[in-house]
């Protein structure tokens, strides 16, 4: 059996809830900075996550939603400059506060950190989007407590695809049995197992009707001893939050 040496986190609705009230308020006051009448509501934004990735989610969206929309003579360059205006709004919202980190999150991390265990990132959203996040809640510092972020276009393929993972590993140099990841999504957790790793899934409104066959665990928060999680899924003895005692034991496979 491997030693656990590292722990690799997702970041949208696994570190933080940030895709209702921050991406998806980020891209409609980007539609609107560019003139267009697009509006992203809640239950369509739903719909919109089933693409990972904000400039292939509005492709998407033009492509799937919208009835013989004209794209402008560069399609790639218009997309990417929108999604630039769409960071612009959410690096905004992220500095003034507005996306807390999940219940736990903080209480883990500071866990991780003092068992001197490695951790990581591997995200799809941008490296300033998970950087700014970090700054927000955990500090200025905080992003040199991560040994590798793995985020946005380093990979040719995004999630549910396993590159994310896959070159986070190799930046890290270990094998997937030597760590585990956390993700949110059933996308997320198809991309952690593609690359080999055993997953704990942490669900939000948005994916907790999501099949998350074949993760080690799954709860509705990471939580804390005075706001515990609920058991959806897995063996969690005991614990009623994920503490790093429960995470060796869900990598150990002896958690009953
Ligand atoms: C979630 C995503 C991202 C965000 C939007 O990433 O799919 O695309 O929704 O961010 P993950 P961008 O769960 O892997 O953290 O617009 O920067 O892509
Ligand atoms: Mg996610």
């Amino acid at each position: 059996m491997s030693e656990l040496k590292a722990l690799i986190f997702d970041v949208d609705g696994t570190l933080a809830n940030t895709e209702r009230d921050g991406h998806r308020l980020a891209f409609n006051r980007a539609f609107e900075e560019a003139g267009l009448n697009w509006h992203w509501d809640e239950a369509l934004y739903g719909r919109l996550l089933a693409v990972t990735g904000g400039k292939e989610r509005i492709l998407f969206y033009a492509r799937e939603f919208l009835n013989g929309f004209r794209w402008p003579a560069d399609q790639a360059e218009w997309v990417a400059d929108l999604h630039q205006i769409k960071t612009r709004h959410y690096l905004g919202l992220l500095g003034q506060g507005m996306i807390p980190l999940r219940s736990g999150v903080r209480e883990l991390f500071d866990e991780i950190r003092a068992a001197g265990l490695q951790m990581a990132i591997a995200t799809t959203t941008t490296p300033a989007n998970v950087t700014y996040l970090l700054d927000a809640t955990l500090g200025q510092g905080s992003r040199g407590w991560f040994s590798v972020i793995a985020a946005g276009d380093i990979v040719p393929a995004k999630k549910p695809a396993p590159d994310i993972y896959l070159w986070a590993l190799e930046k890290l140099g270990l094998k997937a049995a030597e760590c585990i990841a956390f993700e949110d999504s059933c996308l997320g957790l198809h991309a952690a197992l593609g690359a080999g790793l055993k997953t704990i899934i942490a669900s939000n409104p948005y994916t907790r009707d999501e099949d998350f066959s074949g993760a080690e665990l799954v709860i509705d928060k990471w939580g804390t001893s005075d706001d515990g999680f609920q058991l959806m899924a897995g063996e969690a003895g005991l614990a009623t939050f994920l503490n790093l005692d429960l995470v060796r034991e869900i990598y150990a496979g002896t958690a009953i």
